[in-house]
């Protein structure tokens, strides 16, 4: 009885206060061009959004629909993902390209339509096709809905802060050329911070990126890994900050001294100027790799300045990057990690499990005649290496295209093996475009599993179309009798990408309330590029708002 004398009463306020529930339609342009970039001493023509490096930040607020449109004047195929966009029933705008659309073909354009549904924070978007996401990135902000406040207290000012990799010869040629030998691809000659990587060796004039606080004021970083093949270590001399956000969801509020961040992540942190002296202090961005493989040592750096001091004379305090194989360091952040779980913004992981999986994530070495070495690096999960369809697959299953791929995804490994014991003999993987099907609205838990097949690596697994729950993590070999009773069912970090450890595994929940065709894959680039991903297909549930929408009429062809 209460609840019905309430409802007049909150359409009343609704009435009153129009902007409470006020969403709009924003509209972007991204005008996919060559510009001529000087990094590191030497200019080359890169490919960017709009001519800037990095693109431009999107802004929307939670239940804003957004509509790009993506103009393609370059000579590559192309296409753009809002990573981390839930994309309820709007599959169709994801843009993994040949998973959910064909590639944007040189000359044509498409539009993104998307809504942004319960989700506030900072995501980004990024090309997904080829290598060319090293230099077409950008940050997506989502601000809460009007009058909603953040669940800590206002910061003074808000950062975009974009971290990158530089190379200086063109993405496109390293990449073939590993293609072509078989190897491992060179690694970067730089770290960015906002498109600059501040003084390198052997280039006097590099400058870098200054963020200018006042004293006493509180800023919000919105830190992204925008790099292809590198976690890293996040640090500012004489500072902590406070982690608030991961992956555009709110978490219990912890302050460290280091942030650790892989591709495809991104984390909001506090700032707060509180040196009453003021002065210069450095921002350092260095790599994570506790696995013996060659990563760009050069320490990316930026300024953060207090406007009280001269910002010439004053000299720089500097900071230390922690050891490029600092486990514990990088454990010491993962591990302080928790959902805010509050009672507006709930942590719903789910209880009854579905679908229980195990996906070993591995590499291999597979024959080839013309390589290097008669063979070839490749990259799996569960010992099959993907195959890009030629069609995009959401079109395959949309269509009943048959022929596109296989819904016979193992749900477990074919072969048990000790996975992070001595290497089998054979290393070789099979090859397939093999899907796993689920229902609408069914829940899965996925065991990531690390192995020793060529080395123990640290992967970041990004899922598309969902978030998930981090219930667990550990060294070894998962045991599905010991491990689980130990999961966190209440505050889990909730998020979209999240770093299997080297030598370990990472547990993981959802909830496939999201049908359509879903990417999954390592967020190292490489990786991706060898092989390790593979999608889920989640099944239209009953009636149209259980259902995947029909395309958009200029949805690109191939
Ligand atoms: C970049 O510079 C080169 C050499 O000056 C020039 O030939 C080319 O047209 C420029 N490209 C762009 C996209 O500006
Ligand atoms: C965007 O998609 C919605 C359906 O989700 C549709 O109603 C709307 O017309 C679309 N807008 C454009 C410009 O295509
Ligand atoms: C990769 O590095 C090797 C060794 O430094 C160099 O010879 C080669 O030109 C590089 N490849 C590209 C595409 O830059
Ligand atoms: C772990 O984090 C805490 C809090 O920031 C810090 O005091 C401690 O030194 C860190 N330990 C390591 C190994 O980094
Ligand atoms: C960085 O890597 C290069 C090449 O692998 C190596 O020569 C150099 O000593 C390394 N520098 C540091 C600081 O580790
Ligand atoms: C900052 O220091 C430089 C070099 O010492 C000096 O030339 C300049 O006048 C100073 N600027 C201010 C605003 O004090
Ligand atoms: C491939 O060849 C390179 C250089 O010839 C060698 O250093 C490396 O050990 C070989 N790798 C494999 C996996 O055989
Ligand atoms: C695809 O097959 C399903 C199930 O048989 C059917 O409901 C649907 O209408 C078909 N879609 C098209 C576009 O033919
Ligand atoms: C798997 O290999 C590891 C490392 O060699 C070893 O410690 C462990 O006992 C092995 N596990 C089993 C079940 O054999
Ligand atoms: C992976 O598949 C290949 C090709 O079928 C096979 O030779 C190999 O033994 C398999 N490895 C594992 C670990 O299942
Ligand atoms: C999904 O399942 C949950 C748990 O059984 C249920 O509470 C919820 O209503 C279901 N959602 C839909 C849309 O069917
Ligand atoms: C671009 O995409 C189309 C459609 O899939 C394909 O036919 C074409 O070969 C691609 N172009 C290149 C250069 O890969
Ligand atoms: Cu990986």
């Amino acid at each position: 009885m209460k609840v019905v004398q309430w409802i007049p009463v909150l359409m009343l306020v609704a009435c009153l206060f129009p902007w409470s529930v006020e969403s709009m339609v924003r509209h972007y342009k991204f005008n996919v061009v060559m510009k001529n970039t000087t990094r590191l001493c030497s200019t080359k023509p890169i490919v960017t959004v709009n001519g800037q490096f990095p693109g431009p930040t999107l802004i929307a607020r939670e239940d804003d629909t957004v509509l790009v449109k993506v103009v393609n004047h370059v000579k590559y195929n192309l296409s753009i993902h809002w990573h981390g966009i839930r994309q309820l029933r709007t599959g169709w705008a994801d843009g993994p390209a040949y998973i959910t659309q064909c590639p944007i073909q040189p000359g044509q354009s498409y539009v993104y339509n998307f809504t942004v549904t319960g989700q506030r924070g900072t995501l980004w978007w990024h090309a997904h096709i080829l290598w060319l996401r090293a230099t077409v990135h950008g940050a997506i902000v989502i601000l809460p809905k009007l009058g909603v406040p953040y669940p800590f207290p206002k910061p003074h000012k808000e950062v975009v802060l974009v971290l990158g990799e530089w190379w200086k010869s063109d993405v496109e040629a390293v990449i073939n050329e590993a293609l072509k030998s078989g190897l491992a691809p060179n690694v970067s000659d730089a770290h960015t911070i906002n498109g600059y990587p501040g003084p390198v060796p052997r280039c006097s004039s590099q400058r870098g990126y200054t963020l200018t606080v006042e004293s006493g004021k509180t800023y919000m970083l919105r830190i992204i890994n925008a790099a292809l093949n590198e976690e890293l270590f996040f640090k500012i001399a004489g500072h902590k900050l406070t982690v608030v956000e991961v992956d555009a969801a709110y978490t219990k509020p912890f302050k460290t001294n280091t942030i650790v961040i892989a591709p495809g992540q991104s984390t909001n942190a506090l700032l707060t100027a509180d040196i009453a002296n003021g002065g210069k202090y450095m921002l350092a961005v260095s790599p994570f790799m506790d696995a013996p493989i060659a990563v760009d040592n050069v320490t990316g750096t930026a300024t953060v300045h207090y406007s009280s001091s001269n910002l010439s004379s004053t000299p720089t305090i500097l900071a230390s990057a922690p050891a490029t194989n600092a486990t514990p360091v990088a454990d010491n952040f993962t591990d302080s990690l928790r959902s805010l779980n509050s009672k507006k913004y709930p942590a719903k992981v789910p209880f009854k499990i579905d679908h229980s999986l195990l996906f070993t994530i591995s590499l291999g070495i597979n024959p080839c005649s013309t390589c290097i070495n008669g063979s070839r690096v490749a990259a799996d999960i569960n010992n099959v290496s993907f195959v890009m369809p030629k069609v995009s697959l959401l079109q395959a299953h949309f269509f009943n295209i048959s022929g596109v791929f296989t819904d016979d995804f193992p749900g477990k490994p074919l072969n048990q093996y000790n996975y992070t014991g001595i290497q089998p003999a054979n290393l070789q993987t099979m090859r397939g475009t093999k899907l796993y099907r689920l229902t609408y609205n069914s829940t899965v838990e996925l065991v990531l599993q690390d192995t020793g097949m060529i080395t123990p690596e640290n992967h970041p697994i990004h899922l598309h179309g969902f978030n998930f729950f981090v219930v667990g993590r550990g060294l070894g070999n998962f045991n599905p009798q010991k491990d689980p009773k130990k999961f966190n069912l209440v505050d889990p970090v909730e998020r979209n990408t999240v770093g299997v450890p080297s030598g370990g595994w990472a547990a993981i929940r959802f909830r496939a309330d999201n049908p359509g065709v879903w990417f999954m894959h390592c967020h190292l680039e490489i990786h991706t590029t060898w092989g390790l991903k593979m999608a889920f297909v989640v099944d239209n549930g009953k009636g149209p708002n259980e259902s995947l929408l029909p395309p958009p009429s200029d949805l690109p062809k191939c």
